[in-house]
Order: C-alpha cells, then structure tokens, then sequence
C-alpha cells in the first residue's frame, strides 16, 4: 500500500491513541497480550472431509498466505487424505495436517473446498467463520456470527481462486506451496480433461509448471497412478472415498466417483462391491450408493447396476440401454457438471 511521495495525502481525521484515549483499544491490547501459550486465536483452515488432493492443498496453501499477511493459521483435514492427496504432500515435502474430529465456538476457522454443513465438522455453525473459498454450488445451512468473506467462483479449482486472490504475493511462495496449487488444479481438472476446465484453470497451471520447471504430464501421470492405487481400501472405503450425498425425486442417493486410469483394477471387484452398496447405503441412511467409475484415459464412466432402481436412473438420467450389471457412459467424468445435473428417477 506504498503511497508515491508526489502524490497529496488525503485528510484524514486524527485517529485516537489506543490505550490512552480509546477504551476499546485498550481492551483488544490487553486481549491480545492475555494471550494464552498455544495460541487459540489461530485460524484453522480446512476443506471436506474425506480430503482429496484440492482439500488438502488448498487448506495448507490459505494457511501460508495467512501467515504471511500477519494472521496466524494453520492447515488441518477432516480425515485421511487420500492416496493422491498422500502422494502429493511427498512429492513436495509438504508435512501431513493434523486430522480434527470438530471445531468449537472457540475456533476460528476458514472454509474451503466446500460449504456444504453435510461435508463439515458437527458443530460448524459453532464456530467463528472467518471466510470460505470454494468452487461449488451453494449449498445452504452454514451460519455464521458476523458478516463474512464468502469467494464462491465457477472454476474447476478452489487453488485456481487461491491464486487469484494471492496476487502478487505468491512470488514469495515457497516451492512447495505453489506445487500444491499446480497439484490441485490438475487433480480437479483431470489434467484438464473434465468439462469443469476452464481456460484459467489451465492457464494459471502451465504458469505454474513453467515457474517452477516441472513437466504437467510427467506430474500428473505420477497423481493419477497413486490415485488408482486402490488396492489398500475395503469395499465399504471405497465406496464412500470421494462421495456426496443427493436426494433426487425423494431417494437419498450416495453418488460415489472412483477417479482412476485402472478402471479393471476397481471393476474386478465389482461383485463385491455390489454387495457392500446396500450395508453402506443402510449405515449411511441413504436409499442407494451409485459407484461411477471414471476411466481418466479413456474419458468415460462405468457405472454398477446393482438393481431396477439403479437401472431405471441410468436409463432415465443418461439415455443408456443397460443389459447387465454394469454401463458405460462415453465422455461422462465430472460429478459436479455430467452426473448430479443429470441424475433423475
Ligand atoms: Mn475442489
């Protein structure tokens, strides 16, 4: 906010000497300096749970830029990230978050990747929200105490609007942090094979690569190969990965998307799988879980057809002829843009 020396300084009215002449002051001094050790004024940042590569970068890419502009905050999942998510912070020496159970009305907190209270600690609306970033519809249900910061923008990446606001400031970013934000726009776009790309998105990605010498393929190859790596996970694990609960026509649908360039790895075990649906939906309350899973090479879906009800929404929804316990549907990748529009009974 440096001010050129040539230019007049507006009038401005004498401001009050905090402390002497300004009780309020005062106070917020005395607050300040009462301080306890361990610091409860810092600001936890964090995304969904069930964090993917964007809800976990993009918590530890706010908290760095908070820090830096004098607000002490720290990044912190809701759960395990991923195994992308667990890759990416290898990759770029990043150290894992601390997982949290739930915020108090303590807790001052930013909200990204998300505003949906479904995908957020219990007592969310306890806490002091301090902003929310995100990149998806407005979900309704979040309160908050005061008048808030709210950036909710149609790009593919919540990093992508991260950059945005950083500014000029992300030339002092660390290394580290700018590949957190090049790993979150390739991991939300698909490498920008998702319809959600936009040309922002992708030009704020190649300037990154460029920045900081690094090959979007070569990376992004390495991404989705620990992504595909599902072979750790339950059944139950894996169909509530990267899931999102919807109520289409009255039936509470668990809409699961399975991102993979190894579709047979998860399609072998499609039986299993099957059998699962119906314990997670009940454990869950939901009607039924939908598994999509998204073949990133090919660019299409396969979806499990485990019932009528399964195969009446896919023929209904998707205009597909469906003959057995599977269908693919060619070009169908994006959740949020292809499969929720669409879905209905
Ligand atoms: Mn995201």
């Amino acid at each position: 906010m440096a001010r050129p020396a040539d230019r007049p300084r507006p009038y401005r009215p004498p401001l009050a000497t905090p402390g002497r002449d300004n009780p309020a002051a005062l106070a917020y001094t005395a607050r300040e300096i009462a301080k306890p050790k361990g610091n409860p004024m810092t600001t936890l940042v964090f995304g969904h749970k069930s964090p993917d590569t964007d809800s976990t970068g993009s918590p530890i890419i706010w908290a760095w830029y908070l820090n830096e502009t004098g607000t002490p905050a720290k990044p912190v999942l809701l759960g395990e990230p991923n195994t992308e998510a667990a890759f990416v912070l290898k990759h770029w020496g990043l150290e894992k978050p601390a997982i949290i159970q739930d915020v108090t009305a303590e807790d001052k907190v930013v909200i990204v990747d998300t505003n949906n209270p479904a995908e957020l600690p219990a007592s969310i609306n306890e806490a002091k929200i301090q902003a929310i970033i995100d990149h998806h519809l407005l979900a309704g249900g979040i309160r908050t105490k005061n008048p808030i910061e709210i950036t909710i923008r149609p790009l593919a990446c919540t990093a992508t609007i991260m950059h945005d606001l950083i500014g000029d400031t992300l030339a002092q970013a660390p290394d580290s942090i700018k590949g957190a934000m090049l790993s979150c726009i390739l991991s939300d776009t698909l490498e920008f094979r998702s319809p959600t790309t936009t040309p922002h998105d992708r030009a704020v990605a190649e300037k990154l690569a460029a920045d900081l010498g690094v090959s979007i393929s070569g990376l992004a190859a390495k991404m989705f190969e620990a992504k595909s790596d599902v072979s750790a996970f339950s059944d139950a694990e894996l169909l509530r990965m990267d899931s999102k609960e919807y109520n289409v026509a009255g039936k509470e649908l668990r809409v699961s998307v399975l991102e993979t360039t190894a579709p047979k790895v998860v399609l072998d075990r499609k039986a299993s799988l099957m059998r699962s649906m119906a314990d997670v939906a009940k454990e869950d309350g939901a009607d039924q879980v939908l598994l999509f899973v998204v073949d990133i090479i090919k660019e299409e879906a396969t979806l499990l057809v485990p019932n009528d009800l399964v195969k009446q929404l896919a023929e209904t929804s998707f205009g597909a002829t469906v003959t057995g316990d599977t269908v693919v549907l060619p070009g169908i990748m994006s959740r949020k843009k292809q499969i929720i529009p669409a879905l209905k009974l």
